[in-house]
């Protein structure tokens, strides 16, 4: 017997997607490279030498792409601007790339989809790296300068701006593993690149914040679930701990309370976090946000014993990278023994509802701010069907799965305000070029033809009866 579980009424329904991976149009209107245009010149580091020059030409296709989520039944919409496309030289405003923007913004308002923004996805201006990136400390004060352009055009119609999505992933994949843009390979830089891009988060807060004390602020976190293997086993607890401060706690705590931890301190002394910080620095980081976004794909059993496992994050490139935690040796990802997705992510939804119910404990609770998570999603080999559908149950029972642990995480006392699904259509997975299909929508690369998923379809479904019927056999505390 299944029952139905409801949303709250003013619950969001929403899709998500970052300018790089879907825009294309990289030479268009006056952009110039980013950090990831470069990057995928690199021999060896996109799977297959593939780039964004085209993704997905949402550039061009921005029109229809809106109607479709429309159509959908979707309620807000999450992209973010690219820096070089809005000012190419690191400085100067190219207001053609703001009107690219502000189309966007315009049909989405059109179609009565809340457009929500978010500044940086990854793809610093490459002038800008030229000139240190994020190692540079003057790269937050222009961020903060890149905050306030954008605004300045669509600040009377955009409400929710979301500083930083992931920058765990900026200043440790880039900086430190090597695995993402700009591929460097130094522990420091990367601890260095964490607290400027903190800083920026806060410059940029304060000054949104003055400007327009009308907008919902914040940003986003790739937030993870660090379990020991065996709770029982020391090197086990304390490898969880170790996860926890250099993936989670090193970006909340500075946020919500104006510091770093005592212990990711004692691991990462030496590697350059504490010569980072001047005077001030952790008050303007602690700037207060409204929201917090949080995004989740997966937990993790660690131990201080091998057998290894790839864990979050690591790319599939042919150039050796390193791991993306600057002092995390000797730290190994278990197997749980769950189902994986096509990245080899394994799924496990009671870990979101775990998640939110630590976070809005620790964090969001104390500070009376909203939590919606921002992005959650999953890879699949799909295909189209020769009844020219895409039957994707895997990624159906995923979304399924991950809302009814949202419902959980309510139930257990934390208001969720919303849910993005990752992506809105397959796209640019990184180093993973366009192997990797999250999409609720499919898109053929060879004629940019859109296919609503079945995945797809089961979610405008939820999204507009706002609720989720639920079989027994679901793998969630509440449906036990
Ligand atoms: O595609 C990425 C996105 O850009 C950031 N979060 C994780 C997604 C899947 O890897």
């Amino acid at each position: 017997m299944s029952h139905e579980r409801q949303f709250h009424p003013e619950f969001l329904f929403g899709a998500a997607t970052a300018a790089f991976q879907i825009e294309g149009a990289n030479r268009t209107d006056g952009r110039t490279d980013s950090i990831w245009d470069a990057f995928c010149r690199l021999p060896g580091a996109v799977i297959d030498g593939h780039d964004g020059s085209t993704a997905c030409d949402h550039y061009n296709r921005y029109h229809s792409d809106v109607d479709l989520m429309a159509d959908l039944g979707l309620q807000t919409y999450r992209f973010s601007t690219s820096w070089s496309r809005i000012q190419p030289d690191g400085g100067r405003v190219n207001e053609a790339g703001l009107d690219f923007y502000e189309r966007v913004v315009d049909k989405l308002l059109e179609r009565g989809i809340m457009p929500w923004l978010t500044l940086y996805h990854w793809d610093l201006p490459q002038v800008l790296e030229e000139r240190g990136g994020w190692c540079a400390r003057d790269t937050a004060y222009l961020f903060r300068d890149y905050a306030m352009n954008v605004h300045a055009r669509l600040g009377d119609r955009v409400p929710v701006w979301t500083t930083l999505n992931e920058p765990w992933c900026s200043a440790f994949l880039g900086y430190t593993a090597g695995a993402h843009a700009p591929g460097r390979q130094d522990p420091r830089a990367g601890l260095t690149a964490a607290h400027h891009l903190l800083l920026g988060h806060g410059l940029a807060v304060q000054a949104l914040r003055e400007a327009d004390p009308a907008l919902t602020l914040g940003l986003t976190l790739n937030l993870t679930l660090a379990e020991p293997a065996d709770p029982q086993r020391p090197g086990d607890v304390d490898a969880a701990r170790r996860i926890d401060g250099q993936m989670n706690r090193i970006f909340l705590d500075p946020i919500f309370r104006g510091a770093y931890p005592d212990d990711v301190l004692a691991d990462v002394d030496g590697l350059g976090l504490v010569d980072a910080i001047h005077p001030g620095d952790l008050d303007i980081i602690a700037a207060p946000i409204d929201a917090l976004g949080v995004n989740y794909y997966h937990g993790q059993a660690v131990s201080d014993l091998p057998p290894t496992a790839p864990i979050h994050g690591e790319a599939p490139t042919d150039r050796p990278t390193g791991s993306p935690f600057p002092a995390a040796d000797g730290v190994h990802t278990h197997s749980q023994g769950l189902p994986t997705t096509a990245m080899g992510w394994e799924i496990q939804p009671d870990g979101l509802a775990e998640l939110l119910v630590r976070i809005h404990r620790d964090y969001t609770d104390p500070a009376g701010i909203e939590v919606y998570v921002t992005e959650n999603g999953a890879a699949f080999d799909d295909e189209l069907s020769a009844d020219g559908a895409v039957h994707d149950d895997d990624r159906v029972s995923f979304l399924r799965a991950h809302l009814n642990a949202i419902l959980d995480a309510t139930e257990r006392g934390v208001p969720v305000r919303g849910y993005f699904y990752w992506s809105l259509m397959d796209n640019f997975e990184w180093a993973w070029g366009y192997h990797k299909r999250f999409g609720i929508v499919h898109v053929d690369y060879d004629t940019q033809q859109r296919t609503v998923k079945d995945s797809g379809l089961e979610y405008g479904r939820i999204a507009t009866s706002r609720t989720l019927s639920i079989e027994p056999a679901a793998r969630t505390a509440a449906a036990v």
